[in-house]
């Protein structure tokens, strides 16, 4: 089974702004109308309870959105990219391979519909209407469109539990969970037979649920180690526990005590959950003297007991009622409706302005801002006109200023993409 993939997202670049004037009867030039580029689509990451496994992916494979389309004349804007939506199972987690290498998760997409954009689309360029200004009435610039974000992002499930099954060693916890699922734990007479959770599916032809055998937590807690962040996940995440018992102890009400003793040691909340107390071996011992004895403890008064042997099969359809009814109540209680959709904000990465590169030896100035290459990269600067016009706009978007601070000065080659010139103007 695939549980986790890295893979390579690219979402839409922005579509190119245009520049057109008016055509006007009589008027040699009508006022300028290209209209904006549309912006990239969004590459989203969608939890969906239909899919069940990340097979579809594969290693290093590439996941484009559409690019947004350019702005046209009289003032049309160019349409929006398509976003592409990656379906996952639910408890898919997401991490972003920042460039450094390291990995941080960007979300946990935890229930159906839940979703994130992975890679932003680009900002469509702007077209030349955008450019008129007081000073210019006859803007002959636009804008390319911008990138799209490129995310490389490492997908893995993990399947947590709904169900967990606690008690103390050797009370028959991989015995009820072959019961009840189609896991296969390993079954022994000494304690400890289980270090990880094992996992079990329990089926009804309309409905599955996840169980997990949470390992004997006595040894955990004494020696402090063994049980993993997996098995608290599982047991946070779980909405109830089966907290079984042997029921040929002597100590029936204090080997529970001890038990929700353990859990509360992890997290006071684990022992608030929802559970079926469940008497074991019922096949080799007097169940119902243990139950009295369970009963006489404050708060199991009224609490759901059940005896089963879970070698033999007596009592586990009872418990499996049990265990339905409860499941059912409790998602009925989780304030997570199951239509609603849930989008975990995730910012663009925020641009970088970096550094005016000077190389010495040619006195030649390198500018690395894409609000500068993308002004310069689509126009006609064989037009006379045009130049003045893109020297006023860098100096409104903060690129002259980089520049000046730079030591850039009179005499010197400036490069912004594949536009090159020698830097005239006193600043
Ligand atoms: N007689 C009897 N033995 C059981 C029953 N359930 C489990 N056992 C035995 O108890 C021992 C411990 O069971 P296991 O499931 O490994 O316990 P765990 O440590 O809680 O996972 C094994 O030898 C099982 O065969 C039961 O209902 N009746
Ligand atoms: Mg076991």
């Amino acid at each position: 089974m695939i549980d986790s993939v890295m893979i390579i997202t690219l979402a839409g670049k922005g579509g190119d702004g245009a520049v057109s004037f008016r055509k006007e009867k009589f008027v040699p030039r009508g006022g300028p109308d290209g209209g904006n580029g549309g912006i990239g689509g969004n590459v989203w990451i969608v939890a969906s309870k239909e899919v069940t496994t990340l097979a579809n992916f594969r290693n290093g494979r590439r996941y484009l959105a559409k690019d947004g389309i350019s702005g046209g004349r009289q003032n049309r804007h160019g349409k929006k990219g398509q976003d592409a939506f990656l379906y996952v199972p639910v408890g898919t987690v997401v991490r972003e391979i920042i460039p450094d290498g390291h990995k941080e998760v960007v979300g946990d997409l935890n229930h159906d519909k839940a979703k994130i954009i992975i890679a932003h689309g680009g900002a469509g360029g702007r077209g030349n209407k955008e450019f008129v200004s007081p000073t210019n009435q006859v803007p002959l610039l636009r804008e390319q469109g911008e990138d799209g974000e490129k995310t490389e992002i490492e997908l893995e499930l993990q399947t947590l539990a709904e169900v967990g099954i606690v008690g103390k060693p050797n009370a028959g916890k991989s015995t009820l969970l072959q019961q009840l699922t189609n896991a296969k734990p390993v079954i022994g007479d000494y304690p400890f037979t289980t270090k990880q959770p094992v996992l079990g599916v329990m089926e009804e032809p309309t409905r599955t649920t996840l169980i997990a055998e949470i390992p004997g937590l006595i040894q955990g807690a004494h020696v402090g180690v063994g049980l993993g962040h997996r098995f608290l996940q599982h047991a946070e995440r779980s909405g109830l526990f089966i907290h079984i018992i042997d029921g040929t102890s002597s100590t029936v009400l204090d080997d529970f005590n001890m038990v929700e003793e353990e859990l509360k040691f992890y997290d006071e909340d684990l022992i608030k959950k929802r559970k079926v107390v469940v008497i074991n071996k019922r096949d080799i011992c007097d169940s119902d003297d243990a139950i009295r004895q369970l009963r006489s403890k404050e708060n199991l008064k009224e609490a759901e007991i059940l005896a089963v042997s879970a070698k033999t099969g007596e009592g586990i359809r009872e418990l499996e009622v049990a265990v339905w009814e409860l499941i059912e109540e409790y998602k009925q209680n989780t304030n997570i409706s199951h239509n609603q959709t849930l989008e975990i904000p995730r910012k663009r990465r925020k641009e970088v302005w970096e550094d005016v590169e000077w190389d010495e030896t040619n006195q030649k100035a390198t500018i690395h801002f894409s609000p500068a290459i993308r002004l310069v990269s689509l126009l006609n600067l064989d037009d006379f006109r045009v130049q003045p016009q893109l020297i006023d706009e860098l100096r409104k978007n903060g690129t002259i200023n980089a520049m000046v601070n730079a030591g850039v000065k009179p005499g010197n080659t400036i490069r912004i993409g594949d536009w090159e010139f020698e830097w005239e103007y006193e600043v």
